[in-house]
């Protein structure tokens, strides 16, 4: 039995088009993808503001909120929690060159609208945690904007966040590239720097994704573990990444299960969960994968986090100390080892 809580976004469970080729699976509806999700384990569910009201933009703010307390009923005839909303800036032809930082200021007005927006919908679904990705807050032309102003332009967004709300807690998901080329907020020690400059730090915390530490060519244990530091891992969205190339998302432990047992190992150390906290997901289907395996993908990322839950209960911790005290790290990295092949 898991002492965590697992949460999943709709769009895990998608239709399978990437930039070169179109859907391999029919689209599920966000109703029998909630069942599911319950079925399977879940206890939350983390949104983009237009996963949870879809035509947002054309809808006025009491719109929103009414359309919000639909999907509020749907998520309790299911008995899920809302986790997080994260606005969908990326998306939209307004913030085509990035939101907060967009070069326009009509952009960047347009950008807090649909904040504010997400804080309406978080309220409304029973959460106070808003999600930033930053995704398309960088450059793809490195001269077209100053770093030390896109910086500063981040800072005053979510400062505006927490004026506008006295309760939200506002949750950065680092993330190196792509789709810019270059992130002005690319890794957890950036986001501890954005929450230190804020108005109110406690509310400003990280959410940490495997693949995106990765991508940075860092450990995401470590990453975890330095956001834990400072009491600021808000959330997680664990997947796996082979290397330094396209974000792949592929299930949880898939590629480098020791990694992945140091991401839950210093998860369970610290308590992660204690304050709430769900054990997130953020995993894509491989695109060959068809209809009815829409959803292996989660259980396999499940069952993978289970299985190492496991691993680090049994992990004697005595016998890893006295190694430590006295710098066998050989023989320390081969007690692992042998834990993880099962041969412990
Ligand atoms: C991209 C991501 C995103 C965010 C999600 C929540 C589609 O690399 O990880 O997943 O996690 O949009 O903000
Ligand atoms: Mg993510």
């Amino acid at each position: 039995m898991s002492k965590f809580k697992f949460s999943v976004g709709p769009w895990n469970v998608h239709t399978g088009a990437d930039s070169y080729g179109p859907e391999t699976r029919q689209p599920i509806d966000l109703e029998t993808k909630f069942a599911k999700f319950a079925e399977l384990g879940f206890s939350a569910i983390q949104f983009h503001d237009d996963d949870a009201v879809p035509d947002m933009n054309n809808m006025t703010e009491e719109e929103i909120k009414e359309y919000a307390r639909g999907v509020k009923k749907l998520l309790d005839k299911y008995g899920l929690a809302a986790e997080f909303v994260a606005p969908r800036l990326w998306m939209d032809p307004h913030t085509k060159d990035g939101g907060f930082m967009s070069t326009r200021k009509e952009d960047r007005e347009f950008a807090l609208w649909r904040a504010y927006r997400s804080i309406d919908i978080a309220k409304e679904l029973g959460t106070d945690l808003i999600v930033l990705w930053l995704a398309r807050e960088g450059t793809l032309c490195a001269e077209s904007k100053s770093p030390v102003w896109a910086t500063k332009q981040l800072v005053d967004a979510i400062n505006k966040m927490l004026e506008y709300d006295p309760k939200i807690r506002v949750c950065i998901e680092p993330k190196p590239n792509e789709p810019i080329d270059r992130s002005i907020c690319g890794t957890m020690g950036h986001v501890m720097a954005i929450s230190a400059a804020t108005i109110d730090p406690k509310r400003v915390g990280g959410n940490l994704e495997s693949a995106h530490a990765i991508l940075a060519g860092l450990d995401p244990a470590n990453e975890i573990g330095f956001a834990l530091a400072f009491d600021k891992l808000f959330t997680v969205h664990l997947n796996d990444q082979n290397g330094i190339r396209y974000d792949q998302d592929k299930s949880f432990g898939v590629e480098n299960l020791r990694q992945a047992f140091n991401q839950v190992k210093v998860l369970a150390e610290n308590n992660y969960g204690s304050k709430g906290e769900y054990v997130g997901l953020d995993v894509k289907a491989m695109r060959t994968t068809s209809d009815e395996d829409s959803y292996e993908h989660l259980k396999n990322s499940l069952a993978i986090f289970r299985a190492l839950e496991d691993k680090v209960a049994r992990y004697d911790y005595d016998y890893a100390n006295k190694l430590i005290a006295d710098r066998k790290f050989e023989q320390l990295e081969m007690y692992t080892m042998n834990l993880l092949m099962g041969i412990q």
